[in-house]
């Protein structure tokens, strides 16, 4: 289990950018620390599991992650967006993809 005090991911044990999110639900975001886009509200939190880096963002600042980047230790990493959709489902969708320093 992956957690922080920042936020927690409880399904994701060994979360890596290849294998995507599967059917994570929404993520609390409980004490971001990084103010992203400079507004001067903190934002986003940070995380490593195992050999890869977790950045969550709340963009609407309403307490759930919007935006998961993973970064592996290969380099490659992977960003998904949380979406609900009109009919009332909801999951990540894969926004981003590829490789540190490409
Ligand atoms: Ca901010
Ligand atoms: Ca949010």
């Amino acid at each position: 289990m992956a957690t922080s005090d920042a936020f927690s991911l409880p399904d994701l044990t060994d979360v890596d950018a290849a294998s995507g999110l599967g059917d994570l639900g929404p993520v609390d975001l409980h004490h971001p620390t990084v103010d992203l886009d400079g507004d001067g509200v903190a934002d986003t939190a940070t995380l490593t599991s195992g050999d890869s880096i977790v950045i969550g963002t709340d963009t609407d600042l309403d307490g759930t992650v919007d935006e998961l980047t993973v970064v592996d230790g290969s380099g490659e990493f992977a960003s998904w967006q949380y979406e609900v959709g009109s009919d009332g489902s909801a999951g990540w969708t894969e926004i981003s993809h590829g490789r540190v320093g490409e």
